[in-house]
């Protein structure tokens, strides 16, 4: 089965409307995108979204900002997607963000960096089990659509 890893734009992108721009991004990789929802993440998610960082001094900020409105939660699928998605979105600091990835192109901020991306095989597993159930998820064969085909 190919690598899944959970996306989320966050909300200063979905207010940007740059949904359709960072969409475009993993499609144009060869991505395949197998699940998505747009919803409002309460704080309790937020926290659990970002227990990583609980003992940091930005953490009250980030869950407050993360829960603030919409969020589009995305499960994406590819070869090595989660080392190459970390590598399309850059740096964590958007303004340290090398132009041609997400970050680097569409933001000059430090923490309002508009995606995440799962970091390892298990915060992805974990991260995705936090938005999905495994029956959320089309797992759909390319090489099997009639589109290719016809
Ligand atoms: P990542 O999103 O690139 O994986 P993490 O280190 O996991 O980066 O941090 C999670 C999120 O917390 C970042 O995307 C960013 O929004 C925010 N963040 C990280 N470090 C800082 C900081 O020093 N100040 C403010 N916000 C930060
Ligand atoms: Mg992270």
């Amino acid at each position: 089965m190919p690598e899944r890893t959970l996306i989320i734009i966050k909300p200063d992108a979905m207010q940007r409307a740059l949904a359709g721009k960072i969409i475009t991004r993993f499609e144009e990789k060869g991505f395949q995108l197998v699940a998505a929802k747009v919803m409002v993440a309460s704080s309790e998610l937020a926290a659990k979204h970002y227990a990583v960082h609980k003992d940091k001094p930005f953490f009250e900020g980030l869950c407050k900002n993360f829960s603030s409105s919409a969020i589009m939660v995305m499960v994406w699928q590819g070869n090595n997607i989660i080392e190459l998605s970390r590598k399309l979105m850059g740096a964590t600091f958007a303004q340290d963000a090398q132009p041609g990835t997400i970050r680097g192109d569409y933001s000059c901020t430090k923490g309002f960096n508009l995606v995440h991306g799962s970091d390892s095989p298990e915060s992805a597993k974990y991260e995705i089990s936090l938005y999905f159930d495994e029956d959320e998820i089309a797992d759909y064969n390319l090489s099997n659509s009639r589109w290719l085909n016809d």
